[in-house]
């Protein structure tokens, strides 16, 4: 029998879940993920490790699904990194996202419960700065303990996770971590975040493909933006340390939609100048005088959060964690990542 530590990671084929598999095949652990069935190739942030992890077909709705594949790997760790993760999609699919979100979570924690394996399986949720709904201007950091009153139905599908780790941890004493992650960006970010949405048609304008202006919602909107790749690192110190507790990850600094469209520009020589308000708010090539990004109201939420920042002093202190990258590394890493892929 091997001693490797067998880690079970679902939405392995997202952002954090590609990252975290690399992380922990470092690492020696003898990794399973699960994936859907797609009718294409839904594989692409993994295919360079898929000789070396195990991949389960499966969906966080299909509790029978879910209890079989937990049955059959007997994880050490499971990390549910599997959502819909969108929150602007949120508002069209309530359903599907309280089905994923709150329902997935409450699956996988019963399965391990029922299968016997509370002892010896740590789990861990991804949770969201989106919990905490409109409830800082932005001079007032949010952290573990502050009120949560979300606004999107993927943020109450969040927090209601949430409250269900919490409930599991402290009524079955299991060994459950649900973290608050504020926004976490890099080169493996989906295609329709904001951050990267930008990154890919600075890369796209770098070389000569010119569409139609970049086309954006609420550029005033701030967010407290760190890289991937630390996050996921906290993710892991957390599941190692001897008693499970939740911690709230965040770079402590905010900037706004407007100044990443900035920042990403600069990085191929462009200075943005803008012109207008609202929706008529445009921005163009200074030195040109080209337009380059316009307001597209399509793009604004029922509602929205005007200003996500945290504090994760907690998570310093306690796992020693700091993120490494910085706003303009964070930019620069993706701009370029956009002008070469
Ligand atoms: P992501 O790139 O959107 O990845 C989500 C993964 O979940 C995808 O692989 C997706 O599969 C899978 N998935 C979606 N619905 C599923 C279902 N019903 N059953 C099984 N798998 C399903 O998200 P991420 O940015 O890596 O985020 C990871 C986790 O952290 C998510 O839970 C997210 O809500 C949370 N979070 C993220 C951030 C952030 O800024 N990135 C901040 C706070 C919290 P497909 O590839 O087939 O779509
Ligand atoms: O990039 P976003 O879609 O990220 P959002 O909504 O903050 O959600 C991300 O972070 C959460 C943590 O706080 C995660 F839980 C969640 O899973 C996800 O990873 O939007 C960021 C901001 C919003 O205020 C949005 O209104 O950018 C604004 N925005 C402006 N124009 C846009 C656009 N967002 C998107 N997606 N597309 C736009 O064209």
């Amino acid at each position: 029998m091997s001693n490797k530590k067998v880690v079970l990671i679902t939405g392995i084929g997202g952002q954090d879940g590609s990252l975290l598999a690399e992380l922990l095949l470092e690492r020696g652990y003898d990794v399973h993920g699960i994936i859907r069935r797609a009718s294409n190739f839904n594989t692409q942030r993994i295919d360079h490790i898929f000789n070396k992890i195990t991949l389960h077909y499966g969906d966080l709705t299909d509790m029978g699904n879910i209890t079989s594949i937990i049955a059959n790997v007997k994880p050490d760790e499971i990390y549910n990194l599997a959502a819909m993760s969108h929150v602007r999609v949120s508002f069209e699919m309530e359903n599907y996202t309280f089905q994923t979100n709150t329902m997935g979570i409450l699956n996988i924690l019963q399965a391990v419960r029922t299968l016997g394996l509370s002892e010896k399986t740590k789990i861990y949720q991804a949770s969201t700065s989106e919990m905490y709904g409109n409830t800082t201007d932005g001079s007032k950091m949010l952290t573990e303990r502050s009120e949560m009153n979300p606004v999107s139905p993927y943020g109450i599908s969040k927090l209601a996770a949430h409250h269900i780790c919490n409930y599991y941890r402290d009524a079955y004493n299991m060994f459950v971590v649900s973290s608050v992650l504020l926004n976490h960006e890099g080169e493996r970010r989906g295609l329709t975040f904001v951050t990267q949405k930008i990154a890919q048609y600075v890369g796209k304008y770098s070389h000569g493909k010119i569409g139609k202006p970049l086309q954006l919602g609420n550029l005033n909107a701030k967010r407290d933006w760190g890289y991937a790749k630390d996050y996921v690192w906290g993710i892991y110190l957390m599941m190692q340390y001897d008693k499970p507790d939740n911690y709230l990850l965040a770079t402590g600094e905010e900037h706004s939609v407007r100044e990443f469209v900035e920042l990403a520009f600069n990085e191929i020589g462009i200075s943005i100048e803008w012109r207008g308000s609202g929706e008529d708010e445009r921005g163009y090539n200074k030195l040109t005088g080209d337009l380059l990004v316009e307001v597209n109201p399509k793009y604004y939420r029922p509602i929205d959060i005007e200003h996500l920042i945290g504090d994760a002093s907690k998570a310093h202190k306690v796992l020693g964690w700091h993120p490494k990258t910085s706003f303009k590394t964070l930019v620069h890493l993706m701009v370029a990542n956009a002008i070469t892929n």
